[in-house]
């Protein structure tokens, strides 16, 4: 559950080595002849951190590569890679040439096949350790809410002034990872982010913080406008087959800026299951308790006061409705999610 930083949860990092100790191990370990590769998983932890470890290889080694074990997906992060223009290539196997050390980053050896399968010369992380893994040089601190702070303490350690595209990309890594700091957050997170904010192209900045569309969701935008239907305070829309179901959430906060609606219930069939989504004001009310009385008996349902979301097989709808059509199901959460059905005891089913 996400909790806000408070006064007893907003803790200090234990003391650790100093950083300029850590540092210098750090590089001890590469040699001027190395080809590195750094590798991740690229979200936007991964990618600011292995900005860093390139400016902190810079002159140090032949060539130091950024290699991701998979295309960049959520385009938020593609809009950044493509404004930053950021050196990212995309490792469509394991490679053995040319590179002479690996260095992995936000991430661990055994979190996933690809990782599994090279040999590392350093790992620094904030995940939590499960496991234990072989590498020359190893900083795991999971008390940290980002890699990107981690790193952030390495280059100031080596009196490295990040660039613009660094800070940038360190600063939406800190960002993201403890959610606006909403999560996961220590001092030391942070720090790391108000030494980085005036060295950051905020501009940039922005425009990847709102690029979560493409052209072809406004299809379902469309649909959503065209299908809305409110009761009292809440707003429903059934949007039928959907190209994803981010599309449903995006919609459902998007609706939650209308001044007087207070519940933004948007839905859709997605992959084979009908998706729910609930947004609401937060004031007195309990999404999380409102679905799952609503659906947990035939799927999962779950969230907090504010946001909820349920996931129904199709083939459980059976159970509820005698003939699944666009307009059964849309009056079936209609009814589920009814003001007027709050307090009763809802049976389920649509006539
Ligand atoms: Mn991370």
């Amino acid at each position: 559950m996400d909790q806000r930083p408070t006064s007893s949860t907003l803790r200090r990092a234990a003391k650790r080595r100093p950083a300029k100790e850590r540092l210098a191990e750090f590089h001890s370990c590469f040699h001027s002849k190395d080809s590195v590769l750094i590798i991740i998983d690229p979200d936007p932890d991964a990618i600011g951190s292995a900005l860093a470890v390139k400016r902190l290889l810079w002159h140090r080694v032949q060539s130091a590569t950024i290699g991701m074990i998979r295309p960049i997906k959520r385009l938020n992060n593609i809009t950044m890679a493509r404004l930053l223009k950021l050196p990212l290539v995309l490792m469509r196997r394991v490679p053995s040439e040319p590179f002479t050390k690996c260095v992995l980053v936000d991430g661990q050896p055994n979190h996933n096949d690809f990782f599994r399968q090279l040999s590392y010369t350093a790992v620094i992380d904030h995940h939590p350790l499960h496991e234990t893994f072989a590498s020359l040089f190893s900083d795991v601190r999971p008390e940290y809410g980002s890699t990107s702070s981690i790193m952030t303490e390495y280059l100031k350690a080596a009196r490295i002034k990040p660039s613009k595209t660094l800070a940038t990309a360190l600063l939406y890594g800190i960002k993201t990872d403890t959610r606006s700091f909403e999560r996961h957050t220590i001092v030391e997170d942070i720090e790391a982010f108000r030494y980085l904010f005036p060295l950051a192209d905020h501009n940039i900045l922005r425009k990847v913080e709102i690029s979560d569309l493409s052209l072809k969701d406004l299809k379902v935008f469309d649909k959503a406008f065209e299908r809305k239907y409110i009761i009292k305070d809440r707003l429903f829309a059934h949007l039928d087959e959907v190209p994803s179901a981010d599309i449903l959430v995006e919609l459902a906060e998007f609706f939650l800026k209308i001044h007087d609606i207070s519940w933004s219930i948007v839905s859709g069939i997605y992959d084979d299951n009908l998706i729910v989504i609930i947004r609401n004001d937060g004031y007195r009310k309990d999404a999380g308790k409102v679905i799952r009385k609503a659906f947990d008996s035939l799927g999962t349902a779950g969230g907090h006061s504010a946001m909820a979301r349920a996931e129904v097989p199709l083939e459980r709808l059976k159970e509820v409705i005698e003939k699944r059509t666009s307009a059964t199901i849309e009056n079936f959460v209609r009814k589920q999610l009814s003001p007027f059905a709050a307090g009763k005891s809802q049976k389920r089913g649509v006539t």
